[in-house]
């Protein structure tokens, strides 16, 4: 064995390393991904390069909250989906916090969570513009924002103004929403590029979005 390899630490000198490591910051991006498209790979790269995090969890709800009477499709098939899409990035995860707790996927209750798991972990929810205007609607958002630093990206459509505190990160407009993909593939058109080729090829392969009702 080298000597380098053998070296050991004095207690000493592993406490001042460690108390120089600043705190986590991790970046959450929160969604049903039904599906998960390029747009999501584009702000979440975005936003951990300009504010320096260490890595994105991708974090899909079990029970999205703002969308009752909404059909969503089974979180099975949406985390296979995010699977797909997001590891090819090292500074990628998935959080399976939601998908775990079952029941409505509350944002609270989930950010409460993970801070009590990590308390030293500094947590950047990522929001498009959408979210942004919708953020008065969100379960305990004046607590909410007291466990969390919210960030916003830009998106076609949308304002970014809020009374909230929230840090705005620009990113390329990108005019590709869930919605449309799926009601691309009910139109049977090509999703090719919108999405990610594995994640392309597992909607086909599954038959999803055939047949919706409008
Ligand atoms: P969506 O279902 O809208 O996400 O949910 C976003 C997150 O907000 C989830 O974690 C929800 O649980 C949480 N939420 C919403 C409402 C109420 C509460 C919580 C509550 O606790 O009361 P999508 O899968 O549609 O998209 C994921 C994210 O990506 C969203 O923030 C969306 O705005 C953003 N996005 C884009 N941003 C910019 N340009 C685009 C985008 N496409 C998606 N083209």
């Amino acid at each position: 064995m080298s000597n380098l390899v053998s070296k050991t630490f004095e207690p000493e000198v592993l406490t001042e390393v460690l108390q120089s490591i600043p705190a986590d910051k991790v970046g959450i991006l929160g969604g049903t991904f039904n599906p998960p498209h390029i747009g999501h790979l584009i702000i979440a790269e975005h936003v951990r390069d300009q504010l320096g995090l260490g890595k994105i969890k991708f974090m899909p709800s079990y029970t999205p909250p703002h969308k009752k009477e909404k059909k969503t499709i089974d979180s099975k098939h949406r985390l296979a989906m995010l699977d797909k899409t997001v590891s090819h990035n090292a500074h990628f995860e998935i959080d399976l916090s939601e998908i775990e707790r079952k029941g409505k996927s509350y944002t609270y209750d989930t950010i409460k969570q993970l801070k009590e798991e990590n308390p030293e972990t500094e947590y950047y929810f990522i929001i498009g513009a959408d979210m942004v205007e919708d953020l008065p609607n969100w379960h305990k958002i004046d607590e909410l924002v007291t466990l969390v630093q919210f960030v916003a990206v830009n998106r076609p459509g949308y304002l970014t103004s809020t009374p909230y505190p929230v840090i705005m990160v620009d990113v390329p407009d990108i005019d590709i929403s869930s919605s449309i993909i799926r009601q691309k593939v009910n139109d049977g058109c090509s999703i090719k590029y919108l999405v990610t080729s594995d994640t392309e090829k597992y909607i086909e392969s599954e038959g999803l979005y055939k047949n919706e009702e409008k």
